[in-house]
């Protein structure tokens, strides 16, 4: 990407967007399209139409989407499946008509199979069942996927596709009902120490795996492959290693510095029992995650002391 082009972010002050928008801003990038949800309904393709036909950017980051843990998407599936198929299909083909030259589609690791072996390569995707929890998410990332490289096919667009893994960092939703796991855990034990409550609750058995890796390190392989990587197939962005959500919470519990019990809610779903990514394809393109976890951890802490 040429570094005076207008690059269109969707969903610039979401955890993602809003890390992919500071990484650029830091790489020297000048011309940006930004637009909050509350000024555009991204799932209104008119809306959508005239952005683009108006504005013509150059490069386009689909980072907007309705996302949420376990209990959101288990809860509000209709909304999962038809704001992200909305949005993504009305972007995707306005970045057609409209002749922007590459197009970023951020997806999803819960694409694969619930049972998929594991790590997870890229060629796994549709080898299977997916994870009932998140499977209006899935179809509609697939959807997403899929689109892409129909475009790429029939009108011989340059779209591509990254799959990230579990994400963490500054701007993440630490609403206890609707966020993910590890600003969930990070939230309950600042509240527990506080309190000087005897315990916190971990949802589930404890057991599940998870890999997780630090939002400005995605942001950074976004910009990556898109200075990089010209197909359709789509690109797994990991770290490749895993813990269990009982290693994530203990860590988590020591970097916060309660000093209480960690209790388990078994009535709470565990979702897929271990989701890690293949990063071979990234790897060998010449690219690998830089944040240890517990580094990434104390900097979302931070953050969440800061910015509560
Ligand atoms: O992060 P999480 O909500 O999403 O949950 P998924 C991961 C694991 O942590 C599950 C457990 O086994 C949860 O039961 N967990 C323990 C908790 N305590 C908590 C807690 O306080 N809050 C939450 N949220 N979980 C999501 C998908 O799946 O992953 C999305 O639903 C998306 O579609 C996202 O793909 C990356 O990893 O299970």
């Amino acid at each position: 990407m040429e570094k005076n082009a207008k690059i269109y972010i969707a969903g610039h002050t979401g955890l993602v967007g809003s890390a992919i928008l500071r990484a650029l801003q830091a790489q020297g990038y000048s011309k940006y399209l930004l637009h909050t949800i509350e000024e555009l309904d991204l799932t209104r393709q008119s809306v959508v139409d005239d952005l683009f036909k108006q504005e013509c950017p150059d490069y386009v980051i689909l980072a907007a989407a309705k996302v949420g843990g376990i209990q959101a998407n288990n809860t509000y599936p209709a909304d999962f499946i038809y704001i992200n198929l909305q949005l993504e299909s009305n972007i995707i083909h306005s970045a057609y008509q409209y002749g922007v030259k590459k197009l970023c589609f951020l997806g999803s690791s819960c694409i694969y199979p619930k049972y998929a072996q594991q790590p997870m390569k890229e060629d796994y995707l549709l080898d299977g069942k997916l994870e009932p929890t998140n499977e209006s998410y899935a179809i509609a990332k697939i959807a997403g996927i899929k689109m892409c490289q129909a475009y790429n096919r029939q009108y011989s667009t340059n779209f591509i596709s990254v799959m990230p893994t579990n994400l963490y960092g500054p701007h993440d939703n630490f609403d206890l009902q609707s966020s993910h796991v590890l600003p969930a855990l990070i939230r309950k034990f600042v509240d527990a120490r506080k309190s000087s409550a005897p315990s916190a609750t971990v949802w589930g058995t404890g057991s599940p795996k998870r890999e997780f890796l630090f939002v400005d390190d995605l942001a950074d392989a976004v910009i990556f492959l898109m200075n990089h990587y010209d197909d359709g197939e789509i690109v797994n962005i990991g770290t490749g290693k895993d813990i269990s959500i009982l290693e994530l919470a203990s860590l988590i519990k020591e970097e916060v510095g309660f000093n209480g019990t960690i209790e388990f809610d078994s009535t709470k779903p565990d979702g897929t029992p271990r989701k890690l990514l293949d990063v071979t394809k990234l790897n060998q393109l010449g690219w690998t995650a830089k944040t240890p976890l517990r580094e990434g951890i104390r900097k979302t802490i931070q953050w969440y002391l800061e910015n509560k």
